[in-house]
């Protein structure tokens, strides 16, 4: 039996299922949601719920669920034990980049995250693949379900931003992935959504990434200040990353409560996910892929002293972050 007909197998006796995604989900988490929904349906499941935490700040991913009228659920606003199964879309890891507690096992994991190996009825994970949306396609052909116009722009869009715009780490599944969604695709609804507009505060925020840059040799850390926009650490990172003789980018600041870190790097001798592990895991959480990652650290593990609302906060924060980040990306010494 296929992956595909296993997954239609493990949804088939299910009446409702809730699809997870990571918090602050980014296109190829919605689009594969999107997928499983069609995937659930097809095999009978009646009630189908897509839900997340965090936030959707991203220009981009808000025009998304608004023009193709994705109908998304806040994590906090449904009980996931109400519904026969929890399916992970794009992340795996009970407890981790999801609001939910560890306590929630899920059913269904569909993912290409390096990880842990998780538990569930229908378990696939596929590092190998540069996204999660590739995967879905594949389910989608072996089952011979043709994608509707909004399901084949979610997809494609989504393989767009997570690889093949700049060229990041795509593989060759990621081009055959885009060629069989492209027939159905609605190309002016991704001309749309690329067209969609910085929010202010996102622009602000990039600005003051600009002002602030450290650079040493290749590498480079910005603060964007506080900011309300989550989805600016990213893009403030992605924007530094043009600079020329730049190929490692950091970019930290205050968001609610918290310190969030974003990471790029272009260089193949380093592995940003694992540098940043190294710097910040033992301050909160970080970590990702070779060329992107992502944190959260607790203000007061490195600012205990100073209160969050402190006009000197990002002054001490910026006094201590930049070195850690400096000093993980250094070759370990060899004994
Ligand atoms: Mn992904």
């Amino acid at each position: 039996m296929s992956r595909a007909a296993e997954l239609v197998a493990a949804l088939e006796d299910r009446d409702s299922l809730a699809i997870v995604c990571h918090d602050n989900p980014d296109p190829d988490c919605l689009a594969s949601a999107l997928a499983l929904e069609a995937i659930a349906r097809e095999a009978g499941v009646d009630e189908v719920a897509i839900a997340y935490g965090g936030e959707i700040s991203h220009q981009q991913n808000r025009a998304f669920v608004a023009l193709l009228e994705v109908s998304l659920r806040a994590l906090a606003e449904i009980d996931v034990d109400d519904y026969d199964a929890v399916a992970f879309v794009d992340h795996s890891r009970p407890g981790a980049n999801t609001e939910l507690p560890a306590t929630v096992r899920p059913e269904v994991v569909v993912d290409h995250h390096p990880g842990d190996p998780v538990e569930g009825e229908f378990v696939d994970l596929r590092v190998d693949y540069g996204a999660t949306a590739t995967i879905f396609v594949d389910y989608l052909e072996d089952l011979g379900l043709e994608p509707t116009s909004r399901l084949a722009s979610a997809l494609l869009f989504a393989l767009h931003r997570e690889r093949l715009d700049f060229v990041r780490n795509p593989s060759a599944r990621e081009y055959e992935a885009a060629l069989d969604v492209f027939p159905n695709a609605d190309l002016e609804v991704l001309n749309q959504l690329y067209g969609s507009a910085f929010s202010a505060a996102t622009l602000d925020a990039i600005g003051r990434a600009i002002a602030t840059r450290q650079r040493r040799e290749s590498s480079m850390v910005a603060t964007v200040g506080r900011t309300p926009e989550t989805d600016a650490l990213p893009q403030a990172a992605d924007y530094l990353l043009n600079l020329e003789g730049v190929d490692t980018v950091l970019v930290y600041g205050v968001v609610d409560d918290g310190i969030r870190l974003s990471a790029r790097s272009i260089d193949p001798a380093i592995h940003i996910g694992e540098a940043l592990a190294d710097g910040f895991d033992d301050l909160g959480s970080a970590g990702g892929h070779h060329d992107m990652a992502g944190g959260r650290i607790e203000l007061s593990t490195v600012a205990p002293d100073v209160a969050p609302d402190a006009r000197d906060l990002l002054t001490v924060v910026g006094s201590r972050l930049p070195e850690r980040f400096f000093a993980a990306l250094e070759p370990e010494d060899e004994e």
